[in-house]
């Protein structure tokens, strides 16, 4: 029987956005604070960790730092602020090099990250361009192993496919309703938000420094047998 399983979830910390660096690097702080201290089983980021490709060397240091203070599975998918393709900070940062604790989804078609020790299967498309083409979902099939299946993914909400299909890096009710897994984790939107569809548990966290305070937050998820996925908002106020 799978074992019980807690993950922090987080997205678009946005580290190194201009004159909002300090406030950034708070949420992201207070984010590794909060993992730590509620001894999580694995943090999950969702995208736009970076606000762009030419953040300055400072800042990716002391990112990096926070990162390394983590000592449990870090999945890392990338968003639009800072995806695959030219020019990417990720050209730069080699998020490992904070740990081997730290994955990084790289993989444009798909990838799972699987820990044995907790039962957790992460998948995660990359992101190398945000444009209507790219569906961030695409491509996943469950995991076959007897594990939490988790999918995390950085892209734009629509109820229906069709009334919105410009939109770029589109995740549709539908998509998420058809997915064979245990939990969605969403990065892209500022805010909590509650896109569970069917059976399908989907959330978006929310940035952890959202400027005001009032919408910055982070999503504790406990997996469980008995009763799925519970998920707790965290509000996380004004970073100190
Ligand atoms: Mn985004």
């Amino acid at each position: 029987m799978r074992r019980t399983l807690r993950l922090l979830h987080t997205s678009d910390v946005h580290i190194g956005e201009g004159s909002r660096a300090d406030l950034r690097l708070r949420g992201l702080r207070r984010v590794v604070d909060v993992a730590l201290d509620r001894s999580v089983d694995a943090l999950l980021i969702a995208g736009d960790l970076f606000d762009e490709s030419r953040v300055p060397d400072e800042q990716i240091d002391e990112a990096m730092a926070e990162l390394a203070r983590l000592d449990l599975p870090t999945v890392v998918t990338c968003g639009n602020h800072d995806a695959l393709g030219s020019p990417t900070i990720y050209d730069r940062v080699a998020l490992s090099d904070a740990g081997t604790h730290i994955r990084f989804a790289a993989e444009p078609e798909g990838e799972y990250f699987v820990f044995e020790g907790i039962d957790l299967a992460v998948w995660s498309r990359s992101m190398v361009v945000h444009d209507p083409d790219n569906l961030p979902l695409d491509g996943y099939a469950p995991h076959p192993g007897d594990h939490w299946r988790v999918v995390l993914a950085h892209g734009h909400h629509v109820d229906d496919a069709t009334d919105e299909s410009h939109r770029s890096s589109r995740i549709s009710a539908a998509d998420i309703a058809a997915l064979e897994c245990d939990f969605v984790a969403l990065g892209h939107w500022h805010r909590f938000f509650d896109a569970s569809t069917g059976n399908v548990p989907a959330f978006y966290s929310g940035s952890p420094s959202e400027s005001g305070g009032s919408f910055a937050s982070a999503n504790h998820i406990t997996l469980s047998v008995e009763h799925g996925a519970l998920v707790e908002r965290i509000p996380l106020g004004d970073p100190p």
